[in-house]
Parts: structure tokens; C-alpha cells; sequence
């Protein structure tokens, strides 16, 4: 019996370095995920992940934060959007309204309100109040807010990509300048991907359509171009896809993910409709009035375009 056994279990292990092989050469091969909780009283979260120049990393959020417990709520999920506000009068209220751009607009449920160094010395200028904000240092240790760069919002889900400098990866609410009132948290979950070299594929967003009837019918074609050497997974592309909707990153929603697209090989280029609603992008910021759109695939971007829906 213990000779039958042998065979199979060489036969697992030639499964697994295949597998492994597979993994490797389509260059896409995901580490398992490490989660972190991200206290939005503390200024930056370390993940103790020491970034590679370019590095991408797939980040899947959750959770919420509230940045006024005292005199607010003013509470956000991980893009930013606002899922509470403050009562009118009430000092957060002044506070949002006042030192949050766009100034002079109070805080209202399903919009961001934005940093603006020019108001107050917030954690990363010009993204929203209450992101998920991903960033870089070169010191595994930083004291200050000057320490960090690489800013970028992470949303629910979503690519962060680090600096050519590389560097260790932190995480953090935007919020300034008292983050002592911040109470929630985020969960956020890393996984790590050597995905596609600098130069293997490059991003078009085309499309004549520039103003669309209603949120649901925005679509929009996508180009791979492979200039790169290796033969890549047409629905690795697809699932790597980040689409950056006024800026916020969003993924597919995998049950959309679909057929089998085969595969790309070198020097040739592929065509995929891009469907809004195939996407994670919450309904609240599917409003009706201007946005822009890009993508982004590792390192490889697109142009951004502006579209309308609805007027
Ligand atoms: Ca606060």
C-alpha cells in the first residue's frame, strides 16, 4: 500500500512546480494576503512591507471612520464618501465645511470633502477627508508628515503601486489637524504581485461616446498593447484592471469577470469593452454631471478622459 502512495505524492509535487512555473512566467503570481487594521488616530499605520521600485500591490478595504466623534459625526468609508455628517452648528460642521474644499459647501452624505494645504495642514493634499490613504517611506520609523511620499487614495479596492524609490508601506485616514477625536477603523488586506514588467503592456482608453443617458450604459473601449516579450492572460489583464473613476481607484467585481478571453502574445494588442457596471464603484458617485476616467494596469496608464452622464 505504501508503495501505491509514492507515485501520487511525486505527482503532486511535479502538480505544485507546474503550478509555480505557471505563476511565474505569466508574471502575475499573487502572495497571500496580510491583513491590517489602520486606527484613524494615528497619524500613519505601518505595514512593515518594504516596497520594491514599482512595485504593485492589490489592497482590498473595509470599514469605516469617523473623524469627529466629539463634535461631529463625520464619518467616511474607505474612498472618502461620507456616510455621516455633523449636525448643522455643531463645530465639525463649521469645521467641514470652512476647511474642507470645496469651502463653503457643508459636508453632505454620499460626497468627499477634499484636503487643501491652503486651509489647513492636512496628511495628503488634495485627496478626501476620511480616504483610505496608501504612501511610502524610506524610513521603516517616520516622525513626520514629510517622511511620506507616493500618496494615493485606496478605496475599497484597488492597485498601489510604489515609487521608483520604493520603500515601506504605510497606510492612513486623511485627516488633520486632530486626529485625537478619530474613532473606527479600516481593515485593509495587501497582497503582493510582481505583475508586469515597466514596459510589457501599454493602456489606450478610446471611445467616441463622450456623454452617456444614465450611469449604466458608461462603457468605454480598452486597448491592451502588449510590447512587452512575454505571452500574458487576457483575463489576468482584465482582472488587474483598475478603473479610476474622478480619481478613485475601483476593480471588477469578480462575479463579472466572465469567459475565458485567451491570451495576449507579444507585439499584438487586444480590444475589451469596459463596463461601469461591472466595476466596484458605488452608486453614490455614479451622478449624474461630469467625471473623468482612466485606467491603470501595474504600472501602465491610460489618458484620462471626461465624460457626461445624463446632461
Ligand atoms: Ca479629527
Amino acid at each position: 500500500m505504501a508503495s501505491g502512495k509514492r507515485p501520487l505524492t511525486l505527482i503532486r509535487l511535479l502538480l505544485l512546480l507546474l503550478l509555480l512555473m505557471v505563476s511565474l512566467f505569466f508574471g502575475c503570481g499573487r502572495i497571500s494576503a496580510q491583513t491590517f487594521t489602520v486606527d484613524p488616530s494615528a497619524e500613519a499605520t505601518s505595514t512593515g512591507i518594504l516596497a520594491q521600485p514599482g512595485q504593485v500591490f492589490f489592497v482590498q478595504a473595509s470599514g469605516r471612520v469617523n473623524l469627529a466623534s466629539t463634535d461631529g459625526p463625520y464619518t467616511t468609508g474607505p474612498d472618502g464618501t461620507i456616510l455621516e455628517v455633523p449636525a448643522s452648528g455643531l463645530g465639525g460642521d463649521w469645521f467641514f465645511t470652512n476647511n474642507a474644499a470645496p469651502v463653503g459647501v457643508a459636508p453632505v452624505v454620499g460626497q468627499r470633502k477634499y484636503v487643501d494645504y491652503h486651509l489647513t495642514q492636512g496628511f495628503a493634499d488634495g485627496l478626501p477627508y476620511g480616504a483610505l490613504i496608501a504612501c511610502f517611506s524610506s524610513l521603516p520609523n517616520p516622525t513626520s508628515g514629510s517622511d511620506f511620499t507616493g500618496f494615493a487614495v485606496v478605496g475599497v479596492s484597488g492597485t498601489v503601486t510604489a515609487p521608483q524609490s520604493g520603500g515601506y508601506l504605510f497606510f492612513s485616514a486623511n485627516d488633520a489637524p486632530n486626529r485625537s477625536d478619530n474613532t473606527g477603523s479600516f481593515t485593509v488586506q495587501v497582497s503582493r504581485s510582481v505583475l508586469l514588467g515597466q514596459s510589457s503592456v501599454e493602456l489606450v482608453l478610446a471611445d467616441d461616446m463622450i456623454r452617456f443617458p444614465r450611469a449604466s450604459s458608461v462603457s468605454m473601449t480598452v486597448i491592451f498593447r502588449n510590447v512587452g516579450d512575454r505571452i500574458l492572460s487576457a483575463n489576468t489583464l482584465v482582472s488587474g484592471l483598475t478603473v479610476l473613476w474622478d480619481g478613485v481607484p475601483y476593480t471588477i467585481n469578480p462575479s463579472r469577470l466572465g469567459k475565458n478571453r485567451g491570451y495576449l502574445v507579444p507585439r499584438k494588442s487586444l480590444r475589451y469593452r469596459l463596463m461601469a457596471a461591472d466595476y466596484l464603484i458605488p452608486n453614490s458617485v455614479l451622478t449624474n454631471g461630469r467625471h473623468t476616467i482612466q485606467i491603470q494596469e501595474g504600472l501602465a496608464s491610460s489618458e484620462q478622459l471626461t465624460i457626461f452622464i445624463g446632461l
